[in-house]
C-alpha cells in the first residue's frame, strides 16, 4: 500500500454520528496542543485548583478546572464555594475565538460561528484509571452547541442517544488533537467515556500522559 492509504484522514475521516454530532480528527496541530497544556498548567495553578466534583455518595474519578463560571454537581456560580470559595478565572476571549473557529469548522455556517459566544469551559483532567459515566449535559439554560477539544492520551467515547444511557450508542476513539462539536438535535444526547488507553498521547502533545478535555459551553446565565 503506498503512503497514501496511510494518511491518518483517511483512517479517520470526519463524520457526523448523528445529525449536530460532528467529529473532526486532527483539527488542531501538536503545536496548537502544547500551547494548550502550557494554559491547563496555568490553570491549575488557582485561584481555584482543579479537583474531583462531589457526586452522591462518591467523588468524580476526573479532575475539573472551570472558566469563566464554575460547574459544582449540578449548577453553575461565579465563585467555587464547593472548592476554596474563590472566583474562578475569567473566559479567555482567545477561548470565544477558538470556539467561533469549531463551530465555523463543523457547521461551515459564519453567522452560526459569529452567534457563538461560549462563557464558560470545563477542563477535565483523566488519569489512565479515570472514566466518566453516561450523563446529559443539562445545566447550562442555552441550547447553544458545546464544543469539546482532546489532548493528550486516546479514549474511548461513548455518544449515546437522546432517550436514555442505554442503547443504541456509537463508540469511537477521541485521540489528541480531535474536535467534537455536539449542537441541535445532538445537544442533549448521552454521553460518557468508558476508557482511557494509557500510553498513546503523542509525544509531541505536550501530555507525557493523562488526557485533557475542554468543554465549552453557553451556560445562558447572566452576571
Ligand atoms: C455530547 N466530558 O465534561 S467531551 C463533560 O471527554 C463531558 O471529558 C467528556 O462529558 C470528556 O460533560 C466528553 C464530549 C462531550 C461533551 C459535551 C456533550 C459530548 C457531549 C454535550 C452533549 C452531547
Ligand atoms: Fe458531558
Amino acid at each position: 500500500m503506498s503512503t497514501l492509504f496511510s494518511e491518518s484522514f483517511l483512517q479517520r475521516p470526519r463524520r457526523e454520528l448523528a445529525p449536530g454530532a460532528v467529529w473532526v480528527p486532527d483539527w488542531l496541530s501538536t503545536e496548537e496542543q502544547r500551547w494548550l497544556v502550557d494554559r491547563f498548567h496555568e490553570w491549575g495553578r488557582g485561584p481555584v485548583p482543579p479537583r474531583a466534583a462531589k457526586i452522591g455518595a462518591g467523588e468524580m474519578s476526573v479532575q475539573t478546572v472551570c472558566l469563566g463560571w464554575h460547574w459544582q454537581p449540578y449548577a453553575y456560580s461565579r465563585e467555587a464555594t464547593d472548592v476554596n470559595g474563590n472566583r474562578v478565572l475569567e473566559f479567555p476571549e482567545w477561548m470565544v475565538r477558538l470556539g467561533r473557529k469549531a463551530i465555523l469548522e463543523a457547521t461551515g455556517d459564519p453567522e452560526a460561528a459569529a452567534g457563538y459566544t461560549p462563557d464558560t469551559a470545563l477542563v477535565n483532567y483523566y488519569t489512565g484509571d479515570s472514566k466518566m459515566g453516561m450523563h446529559q449535559d443539562r445545566d447550562e439554560q442555552s441550547t447553544q452547541p458545546v464544543v469539546s477539544i482532546s489532548i493528550g492520551d486516546t479514549c474511548q467515547f461513548r455518544f449515546g442517544n437522546t432517550v436514555n444511557r442505554n442503547k443504541p450508542y456509537q463508540d469511537i476513539s477521541l485521540a489528541s488533537g480531535d474536535l467534537f462539536v455536539f449542537g441541535g438535535p445532538s445537544r442533549l444526547a448521552y454521553h460518557g467515556v468508558t476508557k482511557i488507553l494509557p500510553g498513546t498521547a503523542p509525544a509531541a502533545c505536550g501530555m507525557a500522559t493523562g488526557r485533557i478535555n475542554i468543554t465549552m459551553r453557553v451556560t445562558g446565565l447572566e452576571g
